[in-house]
């Protein structure tokens, strides 16, 4: 049978480590500190950000590792371990809409969109390393972009982020707001909210119930070693790209759906009046039936996230699986933001024992997550990779992902 091939997350104190040393290899002196801050995966809520919804992540064991140095000038030097150690440098001032390309647009975005948002913020020196899977729609960009929030809100003293003990969440609303801006503006990704408030709002054996109609938070016991399970996460390593028209597109028709049911939000639709919203939609025009499937899939989906998170209220985590199900299918069908690859890894996970599996994130590739009891995992695994080698695709990556801590 094909080999499974596991992504392990490094210890935080060599990731810390390797951006340290990157840092004063690159750089000939120590920076201030080093920060971290995870990827994430979604437990369920998909595509219900940016319509004022409600969304579940949980935070990876995977970080993105910053070392930062303050500097006294408007300069930013940046180097990545992920591209040899070649050194960029950016003038702040000159960060713009449309100025900045690749990686360090979220790296300077941040410290753009915390000056929009009035905060002083100045030059710096930083080295990155990461062991978030890149492009693997575990949010990898967001983990970048909220290490560099909470590291320039210590070195420039913005007191937003509290500390790793005591996280201030008011204040990391704020810079996981920061970050979005700087995703949609600087980077040009015309995502939601939910993956920069996972890496800077979460809690470590919690999942994050977020609502983004106001922001609001709940962290609810998602404890999978007491019921015996694992979540499964398989990188499919299929293309998977944010900035190309797709997921634009699907916003666009929400919007679309929005104004023409006279609501500001997807979320004012209750699953009681869904029938007659989607009655409205359907026009007759191609755009009306494209309409009708995608506020179907988004209003039930923010119906399946309550339902998912009162199974874990009642200590039913086994419960949750059907809902994953669910979830991939309205995903899948309505939403239309699947693929052969994802498709495979839900068909194959489940045919193996997985007790509920669906893709995760944005889609068109990326990765789709099983919930598995802890003794089958292994041999959910292989099932996966011989579905993929049998059907002459790329080996698949897998992670393990227990819920773990936000930015720090
Ligand atoms: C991507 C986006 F970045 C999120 O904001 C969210 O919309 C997600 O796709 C889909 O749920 O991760």
């Amino acid at each position: 049978s094909a080999a499974v091939e596991w992504v392990e997350a490094w210890a935080p104190a060599d990731g810390a480590r390797r951006a340290h040393d990157l840092f004063v290899d690159r750089f000939g002196t120590e920076p201030d500190g080093t920060w971290s801050a995870p990827g994430r995966v979604n437990l369920i809520g998909e595509h219900t950000d940016y319509n004022g919804g409600l969304c579940l992540p949980t935070a990876l064991p995977h970080r993105a590792y910053v070392a930062l140095r303050r500097r006294d000038d408007d300069t930013v030097r940046l180097v990545s371990a992920q591209e040899a150690g070649r050194v960029r440098e950016v003038r702040l001032a000159d960060v713009a809409p449309g100025t900045v390309d690749g990686w360090p647009a979220y790296v300077a975005g941040v410290a753009w969109a915390l000056r929009e948002a009035g905060h002083v913020v100045g030059g710096f020196d930083v080295a990155v390393d990461s062991c978030v899977p890149y492009g693997a729609g575990l949010s990898s960009s967001a983990s970048l972009e909220a290490s560099v929030a909470v590291a320039l809100d210590a070195v420039f003293d913005l007191g937003l982020a509290g500390t790793a003990e005591q996280p201030d969440d008011a204040g990391r609303t704020t810079l996981a707001a920061v970050c979005v801006r700087a995703e949609n503006e600087i980077a040009g990704a015309p995502t939601g909210g939910m993956d920069q408030s996972a890496s800077l709002r979460a809690s470590a054996g919690h999942a994050l119930l977020l609502d983004c109609l106001d922001g609001s938070v709940r962290h609810v016991p998602f404890d999978l070693s007491a019921h015996g399970l694992e979540l499964l996460v398989v990188d499919t390593r299929a293309e998977h790209a944010l900035v190309d028209g797709q997921y634009a597109a699907r916003r666009a028709a929400c919007e679309a759906a929005a104004v023409r049911l006279g609501v500001g939000t997807l979320r004012e639709v209750a699953p009681e009046a869904l029938d007659a919203a989607l009655a409205t939609l359907a026009d007759g025009s191609a755009e009306g039936d494209v309409q009708v499937r995608r506020v179907r899939h988004v209003v039930r989906e923010i119906e399946r996230v309550e339902q998912f998170v009162a199974r874990l209220d009642a200590g039913d985590v086994e419960a949750v699986g059907p809902l994953m199900d669910a979830s991939h299918a309205s995903l899948r069908d309505d939403y239309e933001v699947s693929c052969r690859e994802l498709d495979l890894v839900v068909d194959a996970a489940r045919a193996a024992g997985a007790l509920g599996a669906r893709m995760t994130g944005g889609g068109f590739g990326g990765s789709a997550i099983a919930l598995v009891r802890a003794d089958e995992v292994d041999a959910v695994a292989s099932a996966v990779a011989d579905a993929f080698a049998a059907g002459g695709l790329r080996a698949p990556a897998f992670v393990l992902a227990p819920p773990a801590a936000p930015a720090s």
